[in-house]
């Protein structure tokens, strides 16, 4: 076992029963002219993850523990996207259109793609998944339970929208997270404050944080 310092107390893991679990970094969330920004966002914001998270990332593959893309998206037809989703707030593209790196957030674009610098490698798991959560309508269950996964190492991009709801299904189903606090990020400060604060209130109510440099270190 490994322990770390974390908030809101020190957080324990066995590397051979946890995930690094890399949330949606995709193109049409990270590059200029894809998704957030047609919904009005400041990509920049959300860019300051990618550093960390490879040093994360590389710190996971080294120690060889499991690690899990997943990618926002849907079929072409659209037929897996609710009609509520496709209508909702006043984008200047919306999910379908094409965009300047293809029909935005389908499956099979290179928007819909994870960034080069986070590219999954060969034995990487990569969940596409149609709604917020990462278990919603995905193998996600099935993949952590045959591989006797426990705990959740979370990074990825959005903290209030996203990660937050892949964290609060993942305790529901009784696994233990931790999010990596400069591995997520939001298009809203305010948010990525209270969000990263909501997860460990009230003695850790559905997560722990804490930051790279810990579980680098605990890593290594
Ligand atoms: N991945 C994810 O968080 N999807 C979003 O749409 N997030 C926003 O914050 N818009």
């Amino acid at each position: 076992m490994t322990e770390i310092p974390a908030t809101p107390s020190p957080f324990t893991f066995d590397p051979t029963t946890t995930a690094l679990v890399l949330i949606d970094m995709q193109r049409d969330f990270l590059l200029p002219g894809g998704f957030g920004e047609s919904l009005g966002n400041d990509v920049a914001l959300l860019r300051t993850v990618i550093d960390p998270l490879a040093g994360v990332l590389a710190a996971a593959r080294a120690a060889g523990i499991t690690v899990i893309h997943t990618r926002e998206g849907h079929l072409p037809d659209l037929s897996d996207c609710p009609p509520s989703k496709l209508r909702r707030g006043n984008p200047s593209q919306r999910i379908g259109d094409q965009g300047r790196f293809g029909r935005i957030l389908i499956r099979g674009e290179y928007g819909h793609d994870i960034i080069d610098e986070l590219a999954p490698i060969d034995g990487e798991i990569v969940i596409d998944k149609p709604g917020k959560g990462a278990f919603y309508a995905t193998e996600l269950a099935a993949v952590l339970h045959r591989q006797s996964i426990t705990t959740l190492l979370v990074t990825g991009v959005t903290t209030e929208v996203c990660v937050h709801t892949t964290v609060r299904e993942a305790n529901d189903r009784g696994y233990e997270c931790l999010v990596i606090a400069d591995c997520v990020g939001s298009y809203f400060p305010e948010f990525q404050r209270v969000g990263l604060s909501m997860i460990s209130a009230q003695g850790a109510i559905f997560g722990w944080v804490a930051d790279s440099a810990a579980v680098i270190a605990a890593l290594d």
